[in-house]
């Protein structure tokens, strides 16, 4: 067995923080796919035994198993030295970083691009509306910080850039517009990210892709 276990699944812009820091920090590590859309994450053995929170990801590392992405890098970056903001004016901004990812940018992101492909009944228009206008509105934030730095933090990459790269590396025809063509210091930065050692797609270095046939829009959430 691998030293790490990652539940996830290649839809989750949320496991993909994770898989790529294990990639990017050279881990012997497995995924163990996660049938989101069958609604294994609701199932109660999965909230009792993996996460309460009934979220993915999750990484088990021996007898630890923790979830919350911010977390998992937090973890990763300590055990590894690797990407590991340094000092405590780093660490801050790193975690100012990675709040605002979660709750703002890929926070709003992934759920619109999740109601745009994968949900089994089309967002309501409203909803779409909010969600695509506080994505873009946090991507412009984001693209004017990259404007004056290469990464987050500074000069070199650290989890705060691991945790915003999300959604960001997906297929534009899953959002319907196109991220990196909006936003010149973003798409800069997605390709300094994508030269680093180790990095891959998610759709490389998780499993569940390509659907079926059917696709999960014709699929039941249960
Ligand atoms: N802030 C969490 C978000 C995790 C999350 O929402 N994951 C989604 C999959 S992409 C999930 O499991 N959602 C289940 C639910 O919200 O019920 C993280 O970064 O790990």
């Amino acid at each position: 067995m691998s030293e790490y276990q990652l539940y996830c699944f290649a839809q989750s812009g949320n496991a993909y923080r994770a898989a790529l820091m294990l990639n990017l920090v050279g881990a012997d590590w497995e995924p163990k796919w996660v049938d989101f859309f069958g609604g294994a994450q609701r199932a109660p053995t999965y909230r009792e035994e993996i996460n309460e929170m009934g979220e993915a990801p999750v990484l088990v590392h021996g007898d630890r198993i923790l979830s919350q992405s911010g977390v998992i890098l937090t973890y990763l970056a300590r055990r590894s030295g690797k990407y590991l903001p340094q000092g405590e004016d780093e660490e801050l901004e790193a975690l100012r970083w990675i709040i605002f990812d979660n709750q703002k940018v890929n926070g709003f992101l992934g759920p619109y691009r999740f109601f745009k492909n994968f949900a089994p009944k089309p967002g309501d228009p409203a909803v779409m509306e909010f969600l695509k206008g506080r994505a873009l509105a946090s991507l412009g934030i984001v693209d004017k910080r990259l404007e004056k730095k290469p990464f987050l933090v500074g000069d070199r990459p650290t989890i705060a850039d691991v945790s915003m790269t999300a959604y960001l590396y997906y297929p534009v025809e899953e959002f319907g517009f196109d991220i990196a063509k909006e936003h010149p210091a973003i798409a800069g930065w997605l390709e300094r990210m994508k030269a680093l050692p180790g990095w891959a797609h998610p759709y490389d270095i998780m499993p569940g892709y390509p659907f079926g046939t059917d696709g999960y829009r014709n699929r039941k959430v249960s």
